[in-house]
């Protein structure tokens, strides 16, 4: 039964969504986007408005058309169709395994087996540059590999820390992740520039279990949580998860929410706990934290949890964020949207607020990598946009070694 349910669900699914994109244009329809609710729960919002020149990306099965329709004449929205038979693009996504064996597995969408292996290679090619710390076992029992790249591991430089992956379906986080490492070992300028004064935390996947998960089958492509069971539901949303206000905006409190769900309690994950515990355990040296994110071309920065109040650091938080976005510019890639993130829109228990306000890390940022083709960023453009990105981190490691290394 189970499987020929299944099955149909797949047929289904396949068939026949159709993602509509819908601007608001006043503060009042920002209001009723941010509260539109499919009470069936069939209609999928890939991304929520976070303002007027930001739109909605909704996915919305033929049988939903009408409902969806009504609501946006109602409200005399503006409405495009992105993409017709959604479910055939991500059937598309998925890559054949002849395929995949060809190229260079740094430039793939790889399997966790892959980026673990990957990583441990590198470890083994590179013991003078690269350790590899396993943080712990996802509530699956993967373990969650923390790379830590220094040419002088006594020298107790500032850190970067990035990690990626929270969020299963964003894809091209983990392998901006893992192209990150292969660069900063593999490219002799990246060693004496990036590793002058710094030393690098990058942990490639914080959800495995989901990412895996969003890997198994197309019907599982969008999935965005962690896989552990609560009330007969699956996953919490990490992003959501972390002890600082948590839980104060922004999350649901339904286990079966498919989206920002926060957990029973706070780190009640054992992924985000056990970066919570890294960030905690380093707090003394981590300079600057990124968590790596898709889609929207965003860099935003605490506080998440609230509209209402700024840091006081908040210019210096600011200032970098454009160092970082004029970079990645002039490198031939598109500007970062800058901003404070509850700005764009409040969601308490993020890793980012956390970094800041819990283990006082000075710069901390959420980076939405990329803006076109939503979730599914096709893997043959990312020869192309990963390079422009490093030049990002080039601009961190500039910035924080001038502010923060021993002269
Ligand atoms: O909502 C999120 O978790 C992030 N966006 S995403 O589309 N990748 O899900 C943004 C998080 C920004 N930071 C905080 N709200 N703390
Ligand atoms: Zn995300």
């Amino acid at each position: 039964m189970y499987i020929i349910s299944r099955l149909f669900y797949c047929i289904l699914f396949l068939s026949s969504h159709t993602l509509i994109r819908v601007y608001p244009w006043n503060d009042e329809q920002v209001q009723r986007l941010i509260g539109f609710n499919d009470p069936d729960n069939q209609i999928e919002i890939l991304k929520a408005t976070r303002g007027f020149n930001d739109s909605s990306d909704l996915l919305v099965p033929p049988e939903k058309m009408e409902f969806l329709n009504n609501f946006i004449t109602s409200n005399k929205l503006h409405s495009q169709v992105k993409t017709l038979n959604y479910g055939r693009r991500l059937e598309l996504s998925e890559r054949s395994p002849r395929r995949r064996q060809m190229g260079n597995l740094i430039y793939q969408y790889n399997s966790y087996a892959v980026i673990e292996s990957t990583i441990l290679r590198l470890a083994k090619q590179h013991p003078d540059l690269i350790q590899v710390q396993n943080l712990g076992n996802t509530y699956q029992g993967k373990r969650m590999n923390l790379v830590k790249i220094s040419k002088n591991f006594k020298a107790r430089n500032p850190i970067i820390f990035i990690d990626a992956g929270i969020h299963a379906r964003e894809w091209v986080a983990p392998a901006m992740a893992l192209y990150l490492i292969n660069r900063l070992v593999n490219d002799p300028e990246a060693r004496n520039r990036e590793l002058n004064g710094i030393d690098w935390y990058i942990l490639p996947v914080v959800n495995p279990d989901g990412y895996e998960f969003t890997r198994s089958a197309p019907e599982n492509r969008l999935w965005r949580k962690t896989m552990s069971l609560n009330q007969g539901c699956l996953g919490v949303d990490g992003n959501r998860n972390y002890g600082f206000k948590w839980a104060v905006s922004g999350v649901s409190r339904d286990p079966c929410n498919r989206e920002t769900y926060a957990g029973p309690k706070p780190f009640s994950e054992p992924e985000t706990r056990y970066v919570g515990n890294i960030m905690m355990d380093n707090k003394d040296r981590i300079k600057l934290y990124v968590s790596l994110h898709s889609y929207g071309q965003y860099l935003v920065y605490p506080w998440g949890y609230t509209d209402k109040a700024v840091p006081l650091t908040w210019k210096k938080l600011d200032t970098l964020a454009h160092k970082v976005s004029n970079a990645v510019q002039r490198a031939g890639g598109m500007a970062f949207k800058v901003m404070m993130a509850g700005k764009w829109y409040p969601a308490a228990g993020g890793s980012d607020d956390y970094a800041f306000g819990a283990a006082g890390v000075p710069y901390s940022y959420t980076m939405e990598l990329t803006d076109d083709h939503e979730f599914l960023y096709p893997e043959e453009l990312l020869i192309n946009t990963l390079p422009k990105f490093y030049h990002g981190f080039r601009a961190m490691a500039d910035h924080i070694r001038e502010e923060f290394s021993r002269k």
